[in-house]
């Protein structure tokens, strides 16, 4: 097991459950103290010995001064290593009332327990080893997945399979390392001297294999976010309607009057297990009103940031001087949008022409009309972007992703100096380099000024 930090010597504690009222609520306890703390103000009977490894007692938590019961409880014990954190631990099941959570909570910091941190307990189980960041980015997601597709791809990188995939590549890059260094500092020995044609080789299998990785992990993070799909459109053209008939809710206004809505309005929806964000966006036209204006920007930024376009034209007037600012727009951006031509249960007046070179469905969001039509082309869309496949996605954090892009970098670059022919000290170099970035990935090297960051976009209690 690694384990890179010996003198996280305090004993920590925290609520993992929701604050407020509820029927139970979670208070966890980490850190050597753990049970001597317990064997004060924990009270059970029975004769079994306290503690023991996964184990729960059924008991009192007492004030030690006056062994005044304070919560009937069940307490599990998990004894260091096995444990979530890796060190003695407890959880306190209790009732759900704030005043007990509190009154216990201050009894053990009564004992020189210390409050958690927002990701203490998580931080805890990296430093001993039980969690690499892979799986420590995997859980943040996990924890905030607003769809069960979003779910189940952190769920599958929580399992380790992208670890296990980079520690393999980076434990044939230290044997091809070792090799090298062997070769270049016995070359009188008997080792078998170096075959460059075979290294070069097995590098670029190598690099294959992690530009895979990066093509994943950079779908993982459009996943993760849910892709961010924009309605866009001049006024009255539909994008509300449409919004709601999608979500099939009145989530957003409607009215007959332009500019009806001025804010961005997001919205997570899935195409059948493609997770996606739709924002319905303010009317795009030019306007005196202050608040309309700031709608409009605000609509112009959502498009820049989309993943992709669905721009709207009333199909029931003529093309409008704003249509052909839309469309000029959208066509000054290097991005994929779909003409929807609106309400196709009036009469069609838009005409064909302005869209000969761009692919449209006409949509009725009042009739339901080409919906259908609508979702099953986002989705072969999206699928073939290679977005379907959820199960081989990876979600990277910022630092983890500059690392496998520099390793990919600095791969690309050592192939074709070797192609060119350099010397051996320096691909050896090279390899080291490319070798500590892939440890930064899933934190065998660790930058410990970083750590801060990853840990705490966490809650207090996990
Ligand atoms: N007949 C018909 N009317 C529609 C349809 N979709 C929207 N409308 C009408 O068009 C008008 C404008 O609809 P909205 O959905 O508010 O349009 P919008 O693009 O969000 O407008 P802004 O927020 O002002 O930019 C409303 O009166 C809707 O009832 C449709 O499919 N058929
Ligand atoms: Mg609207």
């Amino acid at each position: 097991m690694r384990k890179m930090f010996d003198n996280y010597s305090d004993t920590v504690a925290a609520l993992s459950t929701p604050p407020g009222k509820a029927a139970l609520g979670l208070i966890r306890v980490s850190g050597p103290e753990t049970f001597k703390v317990l064997e004060k103000i924990f009270k059970y009977e029975g004769k079994r010995p306290f503690p023991r490894s996964f184990s729960s007692f059924f008991g009192y938590i007492v004030e030690f001064e006056t062994g005044k019961k304070l919560d009937q409880v069940i307490l599990f014990t998990y004894e260091a290593p096995n444990s979530y954190t890796g060190e003695d631990m407890a959880e306190i099941s209790l009732h759900g009332n704030p005043t007990i959570i509190a009154s216990v909570l201050s009894e053990l910091f009564n004992h020189g327990v210390r409050q958690a941190e927002a990701g203490e307990f998580t931080k805890r189980a990296f430093l001993n080893g039980k969690m690499d960041l892979l799986e420590v980015e995997a859980l943040s997601q996990l924890l905030n997945a607003p769809t069960k597709a979003q779910a189940s791809m952190a769920l599958n990188q929580l399992e380790g399979l992208p670890s296990a995939l980079i520690n393999k590549l980076r434990e044939k890059l230290v044997e091809q390392l070792v090799q090298l260094d062997a070769s270049l500092n016995f070359p009188e020995e008997d080792i078998e001297s170096l075959d460059e044609k075979l290294l070069a080789h097995a590098l670029s299998e190598t690099l294959d294999e992690l530009q895979l990785f990066k093509r994943n992990s950079q779908n993982g993070s459009l996943v993760s976010g849910g892709l961010s799909i924009v309605l866009a459109g001049a006024p009255n053209s539909g994008k509300s309607s449409l919004l709601n008939a999608l979500l099939n809710k009145e989530r957003a206004i409607v009215t007959d009057i332009p500019g009806t809505t001025r804010d961005l309005i997001e919205e997570n929806f899935q195409i059948r297990n493609i997770p996606v964000r739709l924002t319905d966006t303010a009317g795009i036209r030019k306007t005196e009103n202050l608040v309309e204006s700031i709608g409009v920007d605000r609509a112009k930024a959502g498009i820049e940031n989309a993943f992709m376009i669905l721009a709207l034209f009333d199909s029931s007037e003529p093309f409008s001087a704003e249509d052909s600012d839309l469309m000029n727009l959208l066509e000054s951006f290097n991005k994929p949008f779909l003409c929807l031509l609106t309400k196709s249960d009036l009469p069609f007046k838009i005409g064909e022409e302005p869209f000969k070179n761009h692919k449209t469905i006409k949509i009725s969001s009042q009739t339901g009309h080409g919906l259908l039509e609508l979702k099953d082309t986002l989705y072969d869309f999206l699928k073939e972007k290679g977005l379907s496949e959820l199960e081989n996605m990876i979600v990277l954090g910022a630092k983890q992703t500059a690392s496998l892009n520099k390793a990919v970098y600095l791969l690309e670059r050592l192939l074709e100096s070797m192609a060119k022919g350099i010397y051996q000290d320096m691909i050896s170099i090279d390899l080291e380099e490319i070798v500590r970035e892939l440890g930064k990935i899933t934190g065998q090297t660790v930058d410990f000024n970083s750590l801060d960051l990853i840990f705490e976009r966490f809650c207090i209690g996990k």
